[in-house]
């Protein structure tokens, strides 16, 4: 097919899904420079550490999984890593995934026990294998084979709530409901037109072991196209993975939406489809090639604080919600 068959095809398929073909855009006459943005507060520090890895090696893969690998290692928050909530066996069960934009490929794990970095397990699955994901004991057996050490996960915090939760006889399961949240999202530019997306997180706490979130799948938790930008996303991952919420973002950046109204479109497009959707706990971050960006979450009373690094500055924002 020559260049003027293949963009025509392209729009046709893109018309036909109600999505535009990712072109390749012209890079601004000024470039942005780097740009890290996370899911909330803990991502604040995260995004400083990409920052500064990304700083002294000038990889942005490798900046986006160092930088998840703060929260990761840190006990006290209980949504990710070594201290994250546990299934409802008391096992704590770790999604992740890394995606890169110019490869447009990603490595991703689910249902990882024992090792407190699935981030850093995703980005090997990616480097060192031609697999995209690896899940349960062959993910644990690969991140044994790659040198990582197995610990307990448990913290004694996180050991009390679940001795809490599974004492208490109305205790909400997942069998019925579901409750906890947080994770870590980042999405990342080097402000060449470079993106990275990456996504972990112990999933929702008390789940049914083997239960796989959102956060590892691609076009899920994370997506990634330099010719466009990258999108992560955090909240309900039973709801949102049948929303492909990150690669719909990045299509909708695509058509010509900036990160901000293609956020926003896509919470939009779930209450299209099903009204009960507006009490979702759904958030999702964006930026582009151009290191624009976008959080959006579904409604005000899900407040969803998220991180900004640009500029050599480090703060914290509020998104905008849809209700
Ligand atoms: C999951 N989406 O496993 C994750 C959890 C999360 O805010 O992001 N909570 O469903």
């Amino acid at each position: 097919m020559d260049d003027i068959d293949r963009r025509d095809f392209m729009k046709s398929v893109a018309g036909a899904t109600g999505f535009a073909a990712a072109e390749p855009r012209p890079r601004p006459a000024v470039e942005p420079g780097p740009v890290f943005l996370s899911t909330w507060v803990h991502g604040k520090a995260a995004n400083e550490r990409a920052a500064e890895v990304f700083g002294s090696t000038g990889r942005l893969l490798e900046a986006v999984e160092k930088g998840i690998n703060v929260p990761e290692d840190d006990p006290k928050i209980t949504s990710v890593g070594y201290g994250g909530l546990p299934n409802e066996e008391g096992e704590v069960e770790l999604d992740a995934a890394l995606m890169d934009g110019t490869r447009h490929h990603a490595g991703a794990v689910c249902a990882l026990r024992k090792i407190k970095n699935p981030i850093s397990v995703a980005r090997l699955v990616l480097e060192k294998t031609s697999h995209t994901t690896l899940a349960g004991d062959g993910a644990l057996r690969f991140a044994l084979q790659m040198g990582f050490e197995p610990m307990q996960l448990l913290t004694p915090e996180s050991l009390t709530k679940w001795l809490q939760w599974k004492s208490d006889p109305h205790r909400k399961t997942f069998w019925v409901t579901r409750e906890n949240h947080d994770t870590i999202g980042m999405v990342a530019t080097d402000g060449k037109g470079h993106v990275v997306s990456g996504c972990s997180t112990s999933g929702a706490a008390w789940k049914i072991p083997g239960r796989v979130g959102d956060s590892p799948l691609v076009g899920c938790g994370v997506y990634a196209d330099d010719n466009v930008g990258a999108a992560s996303a955090t909240g309900d991952g039973d709801l949102m993975t049948n929303y492909c919420t990150s690669i719909s973002i990045v299509h909708y950046m695509a058509a010509g939406m900036s990160p901000q109204d293609a956020c926003l479109e896509l919470l939009r497009h779930m209450v299209r489809t099903d009204a009960k959707n507006r009490n979702g706990d759904c958030c999702v971050i964006a930026l582009n090639s151009r290191g624009e960006i976008g959080a959006a979450s579904m409604k005000s009373s899900y407040r969803f604080p998220y991180a900004l690094w640009m500029n050599g500055e480090s703060k914290l924002m509020e998104a905008a919600a849809l209700y």
